[in-house]
């Protein structure tokens, strides 16, 4: 099987016990009385913990990881005028679900071929097990301080996957390297959201803010920066990825304009566009509204004047209140004139009392840190309305 995996287009495989993950649970535990998970965790911990609960007569468990790119060659450049925003490196190629699924479904059959009294439950990210204790187990990396698992190979820039079978497989042994000493992505975390080396509050992760649907504090945005989906900056920093870029599998490939796309244009973007733009992309799971609410805080984050008509259409036509109170915060970021009487003439017209707070917060910094030009759009609007 492991002389197979390369073939099978899977970069690396190990083999884990099918043993309950009782460390695993304990933290598990505590993670969830500390307020650290993230809402997208399988909320059942037996079943995270004990392979039995899914498979009838588990006997081990085999681990595969995928690479993926960490460069983009000659990308397109962000520009005065023309900003981009940035996706995660886990949503350049196609979506890795997909991609993992049909590697593991080829192991499946080339085991039934031989094996036939196999049986084979695979999974991948939306499974219940915890894919990077299994892949841990399993040899294939260890747990690094940033919560990723990092190979020896290709450093952390891996997808994980399992299968669960009734095969008594040999397991394999943990992997011994480790951080050592290092703290790099601690300290480099905007958000210090690694509370201690392996524990992550995801509720402070710029890569969980980025998935989710509704108002994000002003702390949040401001870091966000540029970030349409997820966030790679504690594993751009380690050491381990240094010189790591897997680019011999061709559906993981990015294309640049779809990974760093021009964020004006993604503001108006359509449902049905966005399907066919990012329908097969990992960033597409949560809907569009996710992403062009970060590409309003993006614009805001650029405070390049530029974008202040576009925001000013979304603050004006949005149907949604997320995308209208976040460009509120957006174009009271960029600050000036324009962007001013934008924010005073959709306060006339706004009935949302969430967005009609954000565009009074917005008027109310610009009050305080703006010149002349944005002090006369203001000379219009009551005082309750601007604070
Ligand atoms: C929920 C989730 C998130 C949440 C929370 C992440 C987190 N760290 O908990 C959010 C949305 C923030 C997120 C972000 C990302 N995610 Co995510 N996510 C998941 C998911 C669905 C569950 C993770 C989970 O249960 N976390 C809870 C923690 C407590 O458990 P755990 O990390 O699974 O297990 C480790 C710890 O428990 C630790 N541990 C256990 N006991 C003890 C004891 C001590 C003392 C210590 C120190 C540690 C420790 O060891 C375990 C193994 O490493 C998994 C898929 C899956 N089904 O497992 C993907 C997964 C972890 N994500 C993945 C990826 C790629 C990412 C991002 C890099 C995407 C991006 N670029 O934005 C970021 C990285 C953020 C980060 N620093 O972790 C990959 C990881 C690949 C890898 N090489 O490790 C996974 C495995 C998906 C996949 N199948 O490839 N993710
Ligand atoms: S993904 Fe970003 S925000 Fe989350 S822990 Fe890593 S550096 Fe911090
Ligand atoms: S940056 Fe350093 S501490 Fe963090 S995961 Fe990499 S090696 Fe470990």
């Amino acid at each position: 099987m492991k002389a197979a995996a390369r073939q099978l287009g899977i970069d690396k495989i190990g083999v884990a016990s099918a043993e309950p993950f009782t460390e695993l649970r304990e933290r598990l535990e505590r993670h969830r009385a500390l307020g650290y998970e993230s809402g997208f965790e399988e909320p059942d911990l037996d079943k995270r913990t004990e392979p039995s609960l899914l498979f009838d007569d588990p006997r081990s468990i085999v681990a595969i990881a995928i690479a993926y790119p960490s460069k983009l060659k000659n990308p397109p450049k962000s520009e005065p005028g023309a900003r981009r925003g940035l996706l995660s490196r886990s949503a350049w190629g196609e979506d890795y679900h997909t991609v993992l699924r049909e590697r593991l479904r080829r192991l499946e059959t080339w085991l039934q071929e031989r094996v036939p009294e196999g049986r084979f439950l695979s999974m991948v990210d939306t499974g219940a097990l915890s894919d990077r204790a299994v892949a841990e187990r399993a040899g294939i990396g260890w747990s690094g301080s940033n919560c990723a698992i990092i190979t020896p190979e290709w450093g952390s820039w891996v997808y994980l996957g399992e299968m669960i079978t009734n095969l008594p497989l040999p397991p394999d042994a943990p992997v011994t390297e480790s951080c050592g000493s290092c703290t790099a992505c601690i300290d480099a975390c905007p958000t210090d959201a690694i509370v201690a080396p392996g524990q992550l509050n995801a509720q402070r992760c710029i890569s969980f803010v980025t998935q989710t649907k509704g108002l994000v504090s002003d702390e949040l945005m401001r870091k966000i920066g540029n970030r349409l989906y997820g966030c790679d900056t504690c594993q751009i920093v380690c050491p381990e990825n240094k010189g790591k870029h897997a680019d011999h599998h061709p559906e993981l490939e990015p294309d640049h304009e779809k990974v760093k796309p021009l964020l004006v244009p993604l503001l108006t973007m359509g449902n049905r566009e966005f399907k066919e733009r990012y329908g097969s992309n990992a960033s597409a799971w949560r809907g569009r509204k996710p992403i062009q609410r970060n590409a309003v805080i993006a614009l805001g984050n650029f405070k390049d004047a530029a974008s202040v008509p576009a925001l000013a259409g979304v603050l004006r036509d949005d149907p949604r209140f997320e995308l209208r109170a976040t460009a509120a915060w957006s174009l009271g970021r960029i600050g000036g004139g324009a962007a001013a009487e934008a924010l005073a003439q959709a306060l006339g017209d706004e009935r949302d009392e969430a967005v009609r707070d954000a565009i009074g917060q917005a008027l109310h910094g610009l009050r305080e840190t703006g010149g002349a030009t944005a002090a006369n759009a203001l000379s219009g609007v009551p005082e309750r309305e601007q604070s």
